[in-house]
């Protein structure tokens, strides 16, 4: 009885020394005299999960008491970086350890320097994952997270002459100190073979899936605190592993080459993270890491749940699964494989369970981020769920004909398999299978339920709803933000931590000078680290006196870093001619990865590079522009660069960018934000007022209109002398003179190739709200008032909100009490 173990004693400094030394010498077994920094980080974070271990027992322990009803967030991806700093504030460690540590020598600052970050996910949609799993368990949701143990995260970005090249990422090199390894948690998951049919004794149809390959998913489980809430939630990611038959076959027919060849094409399974977020990709490999995770934490949840239960006619009532995107889509068709193949469920019946059991989470309404599969590799690969999927539809399109007699556009148009019969779509599929579909900010719903699923939305409108995404302002304050948030503690207390919605009392105090003179004090320590961080990578100083105007996130045309750009050449042709005047001196601050197989975003990433490197070296701006790209940007690099903004960019093209959440973290952090009314900018900006935020650009209705009517940006490129000098620039060379036409396709793409995401049209209106912003920033007072009422007004924007949204709204639970 885990109730019997005696707690592990780390109640003062001295036990923490005593224990890190046994921790040393038990687990990491190095003699603490010659112990390394990353020693002590493995001893530490030894130490830490142990504690972890503690609580998670008692949290599933009071939930299997409780018969709670659980829920299941089914993810391909968490973005969850550096954990041990986390997990101290969490435990209410920090001083103790930071205490223990120098005692013993050492640095709490440089040794968690040492751990990795965990980069399972490739941007946003992975980091909103890692947040809500922080908020569940702060506020004792009974959550459980499903995902896979990449072996190679998201790839290391180095910048090489200016490029981005892709390095492998070996976070697991020095093991991963935060999991348990379960070796006895394995579940068997078949792919390929063939279906055969026969009828049973009394005559039913019964279709049987045979002669597949199999796989062996294996549970790694990592313990994720709450903050100060004694609560666990656990993060079970899958590895596979090749199955022993498989081994044992070719080693009985002596041959040992296949039989490894095998084996390592069934572990590629988990090996690495595709590394695209909003082009769709349709490897096979792909395809079946999506099904590989999903039918392991079917499985899983299937077993949890007959520990309790003799029956899964009650999993609706007990089990609610969140469906991540349409990543894991497939786990609809394989519940209803479980519920009929295994479980002797008759077909109704199975499908009116599974359809009581998920939710969907829509993070994108780029058609080209909607996944769809090909029949013909579902057909190999997935025989059975193809043959259930059919069967949904079937028994789907019914009920369409019956909602919308005579009317055969929108059968074709709602069917989950698209109009060639090539390729089925998965979004149709999820929303088909879910009680509730959400979309991730109030304009994103709004556009969800009239464009994309407009059709779904007639049919039963009560199953679309909003929950704007958060973040934890854990992490995005309380730790990336240590003289920020102590601040904020000191004037207004410390409930703001898990109760965002307090912040709202430091509103009188943006009139307190003194408290503005302490919070400018402590933006400008932060951009001094910043600057520290830029030198370092990118070996480009900043002086602190610039305003720092930062863009980081994924490269994608539609977020339009290229905006950005064409913004600093004009900035940096009117420093230099003089002619627009006495200019704010600025360091504009970009980051991000692209996709390795996305052309135009690594273009545009070498562009940033080739004008970083033109502006710097210009001796006559004297250092009034100066522009770096730092490599490699990650959660860490984020805690360094979002502390140290003044100016936050959020430009997308209006309803291209669900949601957004840096959009969130900049504003927290004390930033401004300059932005579209695209995604929560638009909550962003009716929270914080519009005498707060610097809004341009063309609304998501003018966009759609613009499209529609016929845009032609060339008239744009005519029109605008400015505008026109800066894309010559561009395609003439200026900037990269070792090789002229390097960026025609550039050029192209923007006056040829129809600028499909209103870059020009956007242009003049982006370089006037700029300039406003120049005229606030020389107001140091103004600003750093405006900056005050930003944070203040932060309170909705908290991952704990949004999570409290889906327990009420879509999971219908309640948070189990202390
Ligand atoms: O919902 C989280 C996040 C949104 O804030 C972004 O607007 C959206 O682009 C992002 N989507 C992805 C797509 N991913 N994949 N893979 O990250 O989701």
């Amino acid at each position: 009885d885990a109730a019997d173990i005696p707690a592990l004693d780390i109640g003062s400094v001295e036990a923490i020394k005593q224990q890190l030394k046994s921790y040393m010498v038990h687990n990491v077994g190095v003699d603490p005299e010659f112990a390394t920094q990353r020693d002590w980080l493995y001893a530490l974070a030894h130490l830490v999960r142990g504690r972890l271990s503690e609580q998670y027992l008692e949290t599933a322990r009071a939930q299997y008491d409780a018969d709670v009803r659980r829920i299941y967030y089914l993810s391909m991806e968490y973005l969850t970086g550096r954990s041990l700093l986390k997990q101290l504030y969490d435990l209410g460690l920090y001083d103790r350890v930071a205490q223990a540590l120098t005692e013993l020598g050492q640095s709490l600052d440089s040794v968690q320097e040492f751990e990795y970050d965990a980069a399972l996910g490739n941007g946003g949609l992975g980091r909103l994952a890692a947040c809500f799993l922080d908020s569940m368990a702060t506020h004792r949701y009974p959550g459980f997270g499903y995902g896979i143990r990449y072996e190679f995260g998201m790839f290391t970005q180095r910048v090489e002459n200016g490029e981005q090249v892709e390095h492998p990422e070996t976070w697991l090199r020095y093991g991963n100190p935060w999991e348990f390894e379960r070796p006895n948690v394995i579940y068997p998951v078949r792919f390929r073979g063939r279906l055969t049919h026969f009828k049973d004794e009394s005559g039913q149809s019964v279709t049987q899936w045979v002669d597949t390959s199999d796989v062996i998913a294996m549970a790694y489980d990592v313990p994720v605190p709450g903050f100060e809430s004694d609560a666990v939630v656990k993060l079970r990611l899958w590895s596979a592993r090749a199955t022993r038959d498989f081994d044992l076959r070719y080693f009985n027919e002596g041959n040992y080459i296949d039989a490894v060849k095998d084996k390592t094409i069934s572990e590629n399974l988990s090996k690495v993270l595709y590394p695209m977020d909003t082009t769709l990709m349709g490897q096979e490999l792909r395809l079946m890491q999506e099904y590989f995770f999903v039918s392991a934490s079917l499985q899983d949840i299937i077993a949890r749940h007959h520990r309790k239960h003799a029956t899964l006619d009650t999993l609706p009532e007990k089990v609610t699964v969140q469906l991540n995107d349409t990543h894991p889509s497939l786990a609809v068709p394989e519940l209803l494989r479980l519920l009929i193949d295994h479980y002797d469920y008759p077909f109704d019946k199975a499908w009116q369970i599974t359809r009581g059991v998920f939710n969907y989470t829509n993070h994108t309404l780029l058609p080209e981020a909607l996944e769809t599969w090909p029949i013909a590799m579902l057909e190999a690969v997935l025989p059975r769920h193809l043959d259930l999927i059919y069967k949904i539809n079937h028994e789907f399109l019914q009920q369409v004909k019956y909602a919308f007699p005579g009317q055969p556009d929108v059968l074709s148009r709602m069917s989950l398999i698209d109009d060639a019969g090539r390729r089925v779509r998965m979004a149709h599929l999820c929303v088909v299978g879910s009680r509730k579909v959400n979309g991730v900010a109030a304009l994103h719903t709004e556009l969800m339920r009239s464009h994309v699923f407009a059709d779904f939305n007639r049919l039963d409108p009560d199953k679309f709803v909003n929950v704007t995404n958060g973040v934890t302002q854990r992490r995005w304050l309380l730790q990336a933000n240590r003289p920020l948030a102590d601040l904020i503690t000191e004037v207004i207390g410390n409930r703001w931590t898990t109760d965002l919605e307090a912040l709202k009392d430091l509103e009188p105090h943006a009139e307190d000078a003194q408290f503005r003179h302490r919070f400018a004090a402590i933006k400008r320590a932060n951009k001094q680290r910043l600057a520290a961080m830029v030198q370092d990578r990118c070996g480009v100083s900043f002086a602190p006196d610039l305003m720092f105007d930062t863009q980081v996130k994924r490269i994608h045309e539609y977020k339009r870093q290229l905006l950005n750009v064409l913004h600093v050449i004009t900035l940096y042709n009117e420093m230099r001619s003089g002619r627009g005047g006495d200019r704010q001196p600025r360091a504009v601050v970009f980051g991000g990865k692209s996709a390795p197989g996305y052309f135009t975003a690594k273009l545009i990433i070498r562009l940033i590079n080739d004008v970083a490197a033109v502006i710097n070296h210009d001796r006559a701006l004297g250092g009034r522009l100066r522009v770096a790209f730092i490599p490699n940007y990650n959660v860490s690099a984020a805690e360094i660069i979002i502390p140290g903004t003044d100016l936050s960019e959020q430009i997308s093209t209006a309803g291209t960018e669900a949601s957004g959440t840096g959009n969130m973290k900049f504003a927290l952090g004390g930033a401004l934000t300059i932005g579209t009314l695209d995604g929560a900018n638009i909550e962003i900006k009716n929270a914080v007022g519009d005498d707060n935020i610097f809004i341009f650009g063309k609304t998501a209705e003018e966009v759609g209109d613009m499209r529609a009517r016929g845009y032609h940006p060339r008239e744009y490129y005519e029109g605008n002398a400015s505008l026109r000098e800066a894309i010559d620039m561009i395609a003439g060379g200026f900037f990269s003179a070792d090789d002229p036409g390097r960026y025609l396709p550039i050029r192209d793409a923007l006056l040829s190739g129809g600028d499909h995401f209103f870059l020009l049209a956007d242009f003049q209106d982006y370089v006037d709200t700029q300039r406003r912003v120049e005229e606030v920033y020389r107001d140091q007072d103004q600003w750093v008032r405006k900056a005050v009422l930003n944070v203040a007004n932060m309170g909705m924007f908290s991952s704990d909100r949004a999570i409290h949204s889906y327990a009420r709204d879509i999971w219908n639970v309640e948070g189990l009490p202390r």
